[in-house]
């Protein structure tokens, strides 16, 4: 599997160096510019324009890469702010580590909805396998993403400035039943560990997943039994 550099938009490039993945071809896109209206006006099945201009996306870009294997982005990281993004790199990080393709993104569940619905679709078709989200405070973002998507949805609780992290905790843990979460530590042990829970629902059939995985699991091992503590002064 490839890494793609990423990059988050523009919203996030300050505090976010990241890298982006391009999985649309160009023409696709312009083919799509050409062809919504058309296809917009005669679909039946979707209820907004947004919607129908996201599903013609979709059906030209399969088009145009039937019989080719473009590049899939494994993993969509998602993140509420882009002063999430000090905590939601280590999930990206991991994502390096075992040479997992990702987005990541600043998107937000309450400041640009729209956007948010646009790239879960968008990633969908892309090939993605999981999502990863992280957001602080009333963090909603996972129980939305997750409500929009099948794929398994990993949520990450950012450390908040006035409950330490315990408000996002509780907002991403407490789904109602129908739309699971699977929510990790506050922070960004729980950003790396969401990656790992991705990793070991992929080794299930993937079997260079899993050798990379048991790797990972030896060498931490043997870094805690080569650990020696302080001596007393
Ligand atoms: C949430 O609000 C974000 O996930 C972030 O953790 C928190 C604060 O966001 P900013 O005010 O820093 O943009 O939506």
């Amino acid at each position: 599997m490839a890494i793609k550099k990423l990059s988050i938009k523009k919203a996030a490039a300050q505090k976010a160096p990241a890298e982006k993945v391009t999985a649309k071809p160009a023409a696709a896109k312009k083919a799509v510019a050409k062809e919504a209206p058309a296809r917009a006006a005669s679909s039946k099945t979707a209820s907004t324009v947004k919607e129908r201009v996201s599903a013609v996306t979709r059906q030209v870009a399969a088009r145009l890469t039937k019989g080719k294997s473009p590049a899939r982005t494994l993993v969509g990281i998602v993140m509420g702010s882009t002063s999430d993004w000090d905590v939601m790199k280590e999930a990206a990080q991991m994502c390096k580590e075992f040479g997992l393709s990702y987005e990541a993104r600043a998107l937000s569940a309450h400041r640009s909805p729209a956007e948010l619905e646009e790239w879960i679709k968008d990633m969908e078709t892309r090939g993605c396998q999981a999502f990863i989200a992280g957001a602080g405070g009333a963090a909603h973002l996972a129980g939305v993403v997750a409500a929009q998507t099948i794929l398994p949805t990993f949520g990450v609780p950012m450390p908040s400035k006035y409950m330490k992290g315990l408000d996002s905790l509780l907002a991403t843990v407490q789904m109602p039943k129908g739309i699971p979460v699977p929510t990790m530590a506050i922070g960004e042990a729980g950003a790396a560990n969401a990656t790992l829970a991705v990793v070991a629902v992929m080794a299930l059939t993937d079997p260079v997943l899993r050798e990379k995985l048991l790797e990972f699991r030896a060498k931490q091992s043997e870094k805690v039994r080569k650990a020696t503590l302080p001596k007393l002064k």
